[in-house]
């Protein structure tokens, strides 16, 4: 039996209760919380994209140049609860997990990430729950991005559910190097990890400096449309 598959096996017993008929209300119940944290990223990425249709509308250059979202997928929740020592359950799952729902926001500039990251969260159904600087306080592998934990209300057929959504934001030069970074999570015993790592760090580096640049360099190019950058 695949790896996968064992430990998928393990911790649906530990899911499931023993009696078959509550284990289908069970595995029903996990199905629906599903749900609600795909619609919760759908109404996170309408927020994103409705304000960057506003601000294209309005002649400006759009903050945004991609959106990427997933819902985590379930083996991977039950792991990470595995792996944080939290009890396997429904409820666990939502008091313990904020990263069910992932939207990644792509920008041009480092200062369209705040924008974005402030305009998201002054919108009054927005709570935002934490907020992770890895801009301003890199990692110390070079890892840069603006993380927001933010709860919104989705509504269904008959409740309104508070849900949580981890949105990341970082420049399309960050998000180049975080998916070549990532790599090294999968790979335990690759030759030169050191060597690999340091070049990492100094791409990383490179790559900070080169945003900063850009930004400088484009507010020196005069606007044609008469706005403000
Ligand atoms: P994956 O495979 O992308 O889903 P928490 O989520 O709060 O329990 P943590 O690590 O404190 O755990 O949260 P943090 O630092 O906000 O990181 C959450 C996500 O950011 C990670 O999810 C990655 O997607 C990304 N990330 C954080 N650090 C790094 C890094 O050093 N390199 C890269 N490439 N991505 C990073 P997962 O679930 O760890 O990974």
């Amino acid at each position: 039996m695949a790896k996968n598959e064992e430990i998928m096996r393990e911790m649906l017993n530990n899911f499931l209760p023993q009696d078959p008929d509550q284990g289908m209300e069970a595995l029903a119940e996990l199905d629906e919380l599903l749900m609600r944290y795909e619609s919760a990223i759908r109404e996170v990425r309408t927020k994103l994209e409705i304000l960057n249709d506003e601000l294209s509308l309005a002649g400006r250059q759009n903050p945004i140049t991609n959106i990427i979202s997933r819902r985590k997928k379930t083996i991977s929740i039950f792991e990470k609860l595995v792996r944080q020592g939290d009890e396997l359950s429904l409820k666990s799952i939502q008091e313990n997990l904020n990263d069910v729902a992932g939207v990644r926001v792509i920008c041009s500039f480092i200062d369209d990430i705040y924008k974005v990251a402030r305009m998201l969260a002054q919108q009054d159904d927005v709570t935002l729950i934490e907020v992770k600087e890895y801009i301003k306080n890199p990692k110390p592998n070079g890892y840069r991005s603006y993380h927001m934990i933010i709860e919104i209300p989705v509504f269904f057929s008959n409740e309104k559910r508070p849900m949580r959504v981890e949105v990341q934001i970082r420049t399309v030069a960050m998000d180049f190097w975080a998916s070549l970074e990532h790599r090294m999570k999968y790979k335990q015993d690759i030759e030169n990890a050191d060597e690999i790592m340091r070049e990492l760090r100094e791409c990383a580096d490179t790559i900070a400096s080169t945003d900063r640049k850009m930004m400088e360099i484009r507010d020196k190019i005069p606007r044609s449309d008469g706005y403000e950058q």
